[in-house]
Formats: C-alpha cells, structure tokens, sequence
C-alpha cells in the first residue's frame, strides 16, 4: 500500500491535471511555437478531421427550446454518471468508471457536489439538488490535514457554497463557507499579502511562494461575497489587498507578468498574454467593480484593460488575437491563443466593448472549427494547434453566451450549437463526459473535471434556454466558475 504522504503527493499531481495544469500546459503550448515535427503532423491529421468552417454570417433557424432541452438531458446524463460511480467524491473518471479525489483516496472536498449544485437548481433538477445539499450538509468538513490550492477551492468549493447559499437560503451552505474562508486566510500571510499557492486546511501552514497573478487575483469576488454575508470585513480586505499588491507591481507600459513570488514581490516570469496564469486576473477587476461596487477596482480594470488592448492584442489577416509580449518592453513573444484565452470576448461583452468581443469571439470559432474542436493551444499564425488537449473548458460558450444576451444575434447560438454538438460527438461516454487528449486523434482522456457541470453546461444551457432565463445576466455577477452571485447587501 502508498505511504499516506506519497500518495497524497501523487494525488496531488492528479489534481494539478485539472487545474493549473490544464493552465500551465496550455502556457507550455504557448512556448512551443514552430517546433520542427509538431505542426506538420498536426496539420496532416487536421486535413483528415475536415476543413474549417467560416462563421455562420446569417440567421439560420434554432429551435432553442429543443436545444436547451438537449443540453438539460446531456446534463442529467453526465450527473447520473457522477452519481453512480463517484458519489461522495470529487470527481469522477467516466471511462473507467471511478472516483477521483484531489487531496488522497477519501479526502473528498465533495468538488463536484458542489461545484453543480447551484447547475442543478438552474436546470431545474429539484429533488438532486435536494439530495446534494442534504449530503453536503451532512457530510462535509474542512477540518483536514490536507494542503489545498488556494485558488481552486475557492472558485469551485468557496464559490459554490456561496452562490448555493443565495438561490435557497441554507444556512448550513453560508456557515460551511465561512468556516472554509478562516481556514483559507493564512495563505495572504505573506510579507506582501499576495497570496500563498497552498494552505493547510487544519494548521494553517502555508507554502508555494512562486504564483501567478490568476491565482492572486482571482479571490476577491468570493471572499468579496463572504465578507457581506458574514459581515467580517477581513475576508473582504485580504482578498483586496492582494489584488492592490499584484496591480501596484505591473510594469510601465501597466502589464502584469505570468509568475510573481508572493514573498518579495518580484516577477519571475515575464511574459504577459490572457491565457492561464493571468486570465482570471482581469476578468476580476472588471466584475468586483460590478458586484461591490469598488471604485478602485474600476480604475485598476481600466487601466489593465487599456495596456492590454494597446500591447497584448494582435490583429493579423486572420483576425483579432491576442498573444504574449514581454510586460517591460511590449517586444511580443509568442502567438498563442487557446481554450483559456477565449474567456475575453465575454469580458470585454461585459464590459461594453462589443465590436472587440465580437472579432475575438470570431477568431476563437475559428480556432474551434479549424481542428474540429478547440485545443488548449493555437498558433493563429501557423493555424495549428500548439497543444492538442481540449479538458471540456467553458470559456468559448461562456463568451458565445455573454455575446448572445448583449447582441440578441443568432449566429451566437449558432456558435453554440455547433459546440455543442462536437462536445456531444466527442467527448460523451457511457457514463458520462470525458477530456480529449487530443482534438486532433481525438483519443479520449479519462476525467469530468467538474467545471464541466459548473460552467460547460450551464453556459450552453443559459444560451439556448428561451425567455425569461432563469437566472438574469444584469442581476448576478458569474463568478470564474460560474456561480451566480447577488448583490443582497
Ligand atoms: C475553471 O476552473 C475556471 O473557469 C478557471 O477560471 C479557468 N479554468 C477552468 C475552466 O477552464
């Protein structure tokens, strides 16, 4: 048998495959511009997946009440897969039909439970929504000698509680959340207050000084919420504080770079893109302004959105991209946009600017329908993909959502049944929905991570569904992970 330590570290590495990894392995791709072999196999293999498709320019009929329908059925399907083989755990690996938990063999944090529980309440699924927030009640406890990603369990775990919480008023969901929160704060105990990577969840020890500004600033919208609904300020200002911090060191052209130590504040990875690492980053600033209201964080988004714009995007034949640069000097770096990076057309939706939302949005369908679907990684010079796995990520339909309810176009659903019926195609199983490991042998991996119920299926739900939606884009704000979070204070 594994000694516990180890087999917590090997756990560990598992869980790094679902969420910084996915991340960094599409930073990885981002690297790996025209190697020799790569691309020509790739594109060879692409040829046989079939020839991209232009975006659909005009109004076709879509039965969106038959769509929405489809997608409800798909997400009762990969549910019941969760719950046959991997109930009570985190995640489930639906080919070979077992349980996956991230922190070692039983130390659930009952991830995907909660992580869908607030889908299940949209969708309408009443009596599993009843039966979730029961065990999780029941069942679940912070109190573990297990050292967590800061990041993750708060968007997926602090998050859902939260946004649970709001749509049926548990007490037990706040009370849970808050206990996780005051387990979480030692991480921004750091000499800067930049978060740690890791905390203990029992002792509070802390480790992981090297991060990235995704992970810094991508805390605030949740532990925002925690501090209004708790009324204890301190979850409100650390979470601030480490935002302030990560800004207060951008560069002077006012771009962030992909790796930061929280201990003394200085970059140790400078290039700047809107991929994995630094994302999320800007996708808060602009959405804690909207939900709290915080001047600060205005000027901080605008700024960043500005350097951004200026620096990072890069408009070629092919389209509007945006790529890396280096954050002192702007000098670009890599080509490379990918699965991650095409969570920006929503944000820039949501922040009025629709005439960029809508190219990039056009660039990311291209990227999708070139390989037939979307890799983690692509050379939009070379039009290859860079790194060929697609981990079920939401953030294209994410951004064909925000589009849709902004533009009222059709070619947004469109877009979206066309994701829709490739994730169908490729990536569902028996008992439920798999990674690929490769979007172009489309070879199937052996995970749902479970942003697939939190966000993949919501948001396709949440675009096709007819009006009146169930949930209101102007009443909530949707976290990184989905969770709808009202303003009630
Ligand atoms: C999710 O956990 C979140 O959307 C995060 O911000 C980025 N990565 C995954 C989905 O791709």
């Amino acid at each position: 048998m594994m000694p516990a330590v180890s087999r917590r570290v090997d756990q560990w590495a598992a869980t790094r495959e679902v969420g910084e990894k996915a991340r960094m392995s599409a930073a990885a791709g981002r690297h790996r511009i025209g190697t020799r072999s790569g691309p020509l196999v790739v594109l060879a293999a692409m040829v046989a997946c079939g020839a991209p498709e232009p975006v659909p320019a005009t109004a076709r009929a879509v039965n969106r009440a038959e769509l929405a329908a489809r997608v409800r059925a798909e997400f009762l399907h990969a549910w019941q897969g969760y719950v046959r083989h991997a109930w009570g755990h985190d995640e489930l690996r639906p080919v070979s039909r077992t349980p996956r938990d991230w922190y070692g063999d039983g130390e659930t944090l009952l991830v995907t439970p909660i992580d869908s529980l607030d889908t299940l309440l949209l969708l309408g699924f009443d009596r599993e929504a009843a039966r979730t927030r029961a065990y999780i009640a029941e069942h679940l406890s912070f109190d573990r000698d297990i050292s967590v990603k800061n990041f993750e369990v708060t968007i997926r775990v602090l998050g859902g509680l939260l946004s649970s919480y709001q749509m049926t008023g548990d007490a037990r969901l706040l009370a849970l959340a808050d206990d996780l929160g005051a387990r979480l704060l030692p991480a921004f105990g750091s000499p800067t207050g930049m978060p740690y990577m890791f905390v203990n969840l029992r002792t509070g020890e802390v480790k992981g000084a090297e991060s990235n500004p995704a992970e810094i600033g991508t805390l605030l919208l949740e532990f925002g919420t925690l501090a209004k609904l708790t009324r204890k300020d301190i979850y409100y200002d650390r979470a601030k504080r480490a935002v302030v911090e990560l800004h207060r060191r951008r560069s002077k052209l006012g771009l962030v770079g992909e790796k930061i130590n929280v201990e003394t504040g200085e970059w140790i990875g400078t290039d700047s893109h809107v991929g994995g690492g630094i994302d999320s980053y800007y996708e808060y600033l602009l959405k804690a302004w909207l939900l709290f209201g915080d001047e600060d964080c205005r000027r901080m988004w605008r700024a960043s959105r500005d350097a951004m714009n200026r620096h990072v995007a890069d408009r070629r034949p092919s389209g509007l991209w945006y790529g890396s640069v280096d954050m002192t000097t702007g000098r670009r770096t890599g080509t490379v946009f990918g699965a991650l990076e095409a969570f920006l057309p929503a944000v820039l939706a949501l922040d009025g600017d629709l005439d960029r939302a809508r190219r990039l949005e056009d660039s990311a369908f291209a990227m999708w329908t070139r390989a037939g679907i979307e890799p983690d990684g692509f050379d939009y010079v070379t039009m290859t993909p860079t790194y060929p796995s697609y981990p079920l990520r939401p953030e294209i339909v994410e951004s064909a959502y925000y589009l849709h309810r902004r533009t009222k176009e059709p070619r947004y659903l469109m877009m979206g049944k066309r994701f829709f019926d490739d994730i169908v195609a490729c990536c569902r199983t028996a008992d439920g929905y798999t990674v690929l490991e490769s979007v172009v042998t489309r070879k199937q991996g052996d995970l749902m991570p479970s942003f697939f119920l939190a966000e993949t299926l919501k948001y396709l739900y949440l675009l096709f569904v007819p009006d009146p939606p169930p949930v209101d884009l102007d009443a909530v704000v949707f976290t990184t992970e989905a969770h709808p979070l009202r303003r009630t204070w």
